[in-house]
């Protein structure tokens, strides 16, 4: 594979290639792993940098359909879109965003936009992974905005955030007493509360729901990286498409806002450091995922089991005979 040649392509902003890309950093093969090294190291020194946004709710909340309303806003204005999913649960329900590709149909089309669904694995460190690498490609691609859509399954939304410049949550017009469901956790990493579904019949209830968000954001810790005012709650009705703009200028004032008081660079540059610290871990996972790794914890495992060995002694012998790679 002509890794300069497929950075060129990606620079160039060829999709085809994109996709090319982001299926060679979901390869477990080790060969297609040191190409997908290469590969980000050669696009990093674009200095590309998109907004990313993380999204998350709970299914039938209107993820699907706002990301097609709200990517179509975008790129009606001219603006480039790529829409990734983190779902670890998609091995079961067939991916988050290819089950319902129908919502966005138009966006789909769009040639300034990507849509990519969630790979199919269960473990959430390897999507997590596969993910945050899929981001540095789409921003190196020229994308202006990155959405990363996930439905909060286990720790997923921790995940997302840590990835993601803003956080939104979508919600749902709800009786008082469902406001409870919400994790409190989660609210604390939403920089926008957005109820959907303010339309028809349902517009009233997202107005209160609404109000009781914003009344539960105000009781929140104060945080550094908020001017005054966030987070917010608002509505929006993604097949309505109303409250999109507004949103949008809402996340545009926090960004801007953040850029200003270094709040942006901060954060990217802790980001950049705990992705760091990730990639060493998950390395050395791996080297106990070899045959000859695993020979040794059979073996030593069964010698402790069999009152042999205690268990310290036989965990230091086999770090001491791990191979290095
Ligand atoms: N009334 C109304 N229904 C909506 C709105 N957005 C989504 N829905 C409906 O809610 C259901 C779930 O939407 P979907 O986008 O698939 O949700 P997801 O599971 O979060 O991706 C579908 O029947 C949508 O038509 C909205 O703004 N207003
Ligand atoms: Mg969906």
């Amino acid at each position: 594979m002509d890794i300069k040649a497929l950075s060129e392509n990606i620079l160039a902003g060829d999709r085809r290639a994109l996709a090319r890309a982001i299926t060679l950093v979901e390869s477990g093969r080790a060969d297609h792993r040191a190409a997908a090294t290469e590969l980000l190291a050669l696009l990093a020194r674009s200095g590309r940098e998109a907004l990313r946004i993380g999204l998350s709710g709970t299914p039938g909340v209107g993820k699907s359909t706002f990301i097609e309303s709200f990517g179509l806003m975008l790129t009606g204005q001219g603006l480039r879109v790529a829409v990734l999913a983190v779902d670890p649960s998609s091995a079961r329900s067939g991916g988050s965003i290819l089950g319902d590709k129908t919502r966005m149909e138009h966006l789909a089309r769009d040639p300034n936009a990507f849509i990519r669904p969630s790979p199919s694995q269960t473990h959430l460190g390897g999507v997590a992974r596969r993910t945050r690498e899929a981001v540095a490609l789409c921003e190196a691609a020229g994308y202006d905005v990155v959405l990363i859509e996930t439905v909060g399954v286990g720790q997923s939304e921790t995940v997302v955030a840590e990835m993601s410049d803003l956080f939104l949550l979508l919600l749902a017009p709800a009786g008082g007493d469902e406001l409870q469901g919400v994790k409190r956790g989660i609210m604390e990493m939403a920089d926008l509360i957005l109820v959907n579904k303010a339309d028809g019949d349902l517009k009233a209830t997202a107005t209160r729901t609404c109000a009781d968000y914003a009344g539960a954001l105000r009781l929140l810790r104060k945080r550094v990286q908020d001017p005054p005012g966030f987070p917010k709650a608002m509505t929006v009705s993604a097949v309505e498409q109303t409250g999109l703009e507004s949103a949008w200028a809402e996340m545009r004032a926090l960004a801007d806002w953040r850029r200003e008081h270094g709040h942006w660079a901060n954060r990217r540059a802790e980001q950049a450091q705990s992705w760091f610290v990730q990639e060493v871990r998950q390395a050395l996972l791996a080297r106990l995922e070899t045959p000859q790794a695993r020979a040794l914890m059979t073996s030593f495992g069964a010698q402790v089991a069999e009152g042999a060995l205690g268990p310290v002694a036989a965990a230091q012998q086999v770090l001491d005979a791990l191979p290095e790679r």
